[in-house]
């Protein structure tokens, strides 16, 4: 079987984990985000590919759940008694390597795709990860400044630095309307026999992977079962802010309103906790089919039954 997964960080590659027990003889390709990714000390940082990457291939710090394990930040203290920041973002010592290899292909004219593989063929991540698109998108946030003025910040000083503590105007993948998917994309995408959404955030993450053109379309047309789970349980995320995100696209963060959001045209089937089996009726009356079952990835047997279930409702509605 052919599974195509969208995914974030975190909440993606834990799913992953999930999917790899689940169905360890399928053929599974990660289109992975990367507008979260940032320029920082001239290198090019890939939070979410990363954090796929680390967490399939056994060097994710596992508390943190991004960031390698066993790090440390000499380099990054160096170059803050230097005066040079930002010192709101953790890049350790062991992670910088992985930019610098990354920085030095893409210097050598190697595609971001091509370099993701090379950076997989380290790590193994028993999956193939490609990256939505191997043009430049970057998130950007719009908020309201100290005085009152509105400005755009990148999407990690958003979530980073500012925690996502003011409110978000307006959310929008610079470069995306302009960007390509990467090679092998919609190709997976067509050959695909089910397509999945963990329970990765709906706007910054998802929404930044659908926004690329022709990826969305590939996926409607595909004719396959596209099954998503919510990243939000009893009306709050999981785990990070994308409620904060969710407003500033209108929708509510409730895991009825996120299925609703990426609408029927899209999603066949979609999983909620159950706790919110409350939503299964409204889910279902704007034409897609719902269950309410357990969805918190606390440990490697929960995330592999949630997946299984996801798995199932596929089959139901294929
Ligand atoms: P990020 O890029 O690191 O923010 O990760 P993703 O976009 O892939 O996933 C983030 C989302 O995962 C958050 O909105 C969380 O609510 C969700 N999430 C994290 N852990 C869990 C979990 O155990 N269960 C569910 N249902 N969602 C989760
Ligand atoms: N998240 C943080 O909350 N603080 C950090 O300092 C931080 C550093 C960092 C470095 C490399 C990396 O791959 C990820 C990192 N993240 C950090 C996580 C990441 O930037 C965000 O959680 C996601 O992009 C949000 O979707
Ligand atoms: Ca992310």
């Amino acid at each position: 079987m052919r599974i195509v997964v969208l995914a974030g960080g975190i909440g993606g590659a834990r799913f992953l984990r999930g999917l790899k027990a689940a169905a360890p003889d399928a053929d599974l390709t990660v289109i992975g985000n990367t507008g979260d990714d940032i320029h920082l000390f001239g290198l090019k940082v890939c939070p979410d590919l990363d954090t796929v990457m680390y967490t399939l291939g056994g060097g994710i710090n596992e508390e943190q759940g991004w960031g390698r394990t066993d790090e440390t930040f000499r380099v990054k203290e160096e170059l803050a008694a230097y005066g040079v920041g930002p010192e709101w973002f953790g890049l350790g010592d062991r992670d910088f390597a992985t930019h610098i290899v990354r920085t030095q292909m893409l210097g050598a004219g190697y595609p971001l795709s091509a370099v993701t593989e090379a950076l997989c063929a380290r790590w193994k991540p028993g999956v193939r990860l490609l990256p939505m698109s191997d043009d430049r998108v970057e998130t950007h946030v719009a908020i309201d400044d100290e005085d009152g003025e509105r400005k755009a910040v990148h999407f990690q000083e958003y979530w980073v630095r500012l925690r996502a503590s003011v409110p978000a105007h307006a959310v929008v993948p610079v470069g995306a309307d302009q960007a390509k998917p990467a090679p092998g994309v919609l190709e997976a995408i067509a050959e695909a026999d089910v397509v999945l959404f963990p329970p990765s955030n709906p706007v910054v993450s998802i929404g930044t992977i659908l926004a690329v053109p022709g990826i969305r379309e590939a996926i409607a047309d595909a004719g396959v079962p596209v099954v998503g789970l919510s990243p939000i349980v009893g009306d709050a995320p999981v785990r990070g802010m994308a409620d904060k995100v969710l407003a500033a696209v209108g929708v509510e963060a409730t895991a009825s309103a996120v299925a609703r959001h990426y609408g029927s045209g899209l999603l066949d089937g979609w999983l909620v906790d159950s706790v919110d089996a409350d939503a299964v009726a409204e889910v279902e009356a704007a034409g897609i089919r719902c269950r309410a079952v357990p969805l918190m990835m606390t440990d490697l047997d929960a995330t592999t039954a949630m997946v299984r279930e996801a798995l199932a409702m596929a089959e139901e509605v294929r």
